[in-house]
């Protein structure tokens, strides 16, 4: 089994409110049904999530009672981006089932906390693909929080083992300087420890949830547990296709044997 996270920068355009890429989900997922294998498939919220959320502060927990609508908001937004992408799954060739963070999973001070991964598995059985997101959900210390998809792919692979852990991103994968203003930058294609904690940390985080250098951390966790991680580029495309199917493809990984 594969697990998969579709980035919010690539599923969705992040500079502008609820601003669904279809174009691009729909390539995507082509490449996943030819790919043949079976996937766990999560994806961000990209600007149906992070505007109104990072606007109302909703990824610190209840300050104050202008956030409930707009954590209800928020909510609303992510739900309806994941019934879009549902659409393109269920069209596409991959029957698919959503499991929403907010009716399966809980935060414990903006960690994730409990989570129903026996969902995940019999979904699998019977031959759907379960699709989570990220989503509000509710915190036990602080009423609410942000539940990101990078939360749930470290927790899914732990729990179900993936044979392979695939972010898609808008960026290769992380870099020796920033690309956009260094013309010398280079691409890191295996990433371990000490070389992550000796990189400039001035690369993009335009997110509640984090930047590059979160994912990698979480890639460096399910490492640790025996599993291969990779983040690759969405927006070029075949590099997905090509991923699932075990070839070599750019992007940076960290190997199970990496640490
Ligand atoms: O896009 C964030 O999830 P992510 C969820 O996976 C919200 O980081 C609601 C901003």
């Amino acid at each position: 089994m594969m697990l998969v996270k579709l980035g919010g920068s690539v599923i969705t355009d992040k500079t502008q409110y609820r601003t669904f890429r279809e174009d691009v989900l729909s390539r995507l997922v082509g490449e996943i049904v030819s790919a043949g294998k079976e996937v766990v498939l999560i994806h961000g919220a990209g600007s149906f999530g992070h505007v109104l959320a990072s606007e109302h502060h909703i990824q610190n927990g209840y300050t104050d009672e202008s956030q409930i609508p707009a954590a209800a908001k928020v909510m609303e937004d992510v739900r309806d981006l994941n019934l879009r992408v549902m659409r393109v799954l269920n069209d596409g060739g991959l029957p698919s089932a959503s499991l929403p963070p907010s009716a399966v999973a809980t935060l414990r001070s903006g960690e994730l906390d409990e989570l129903n991964v026996d969902l995940f598995r019999r979904y699998l059985e019977v031959g759907i693909c379960p699709v989570t997101f990220g989503d509000v959900a509710l915190d036990s210390e602080r009423r609410f929080g942000i539940c990101s998809g990078d939360h749930l792919m470290e927790r899914l692979a732990r729990e179900l083992r993936p044979e392979r852990v695939i972010f898609v991103s808008d960026i290769d994968g992380v870099f020796t300087a920033d690309p956009s203003s260094d013309p010398d930058a280079m691409l890191i294609e295996v990433v371990d420890r000490t070389i992550l904690d000796s990189l400039p940390r001035t690369q993009r985080c335009a997110d509640v949830t984090g930047s590059i250098f979160g994912k990698i951390e979480k890639m460096l966790r399910i490492a640790s547990w025996g599993g291969d991680a990779i983040v690759l580029n969405g927006n070029v495309p075949g590099r997905l296709g090509a991923a699932l199917r075990g070839e070599a493809v750019r992007g940076s990984r960290v190997r199970g044997d990496a640490i």
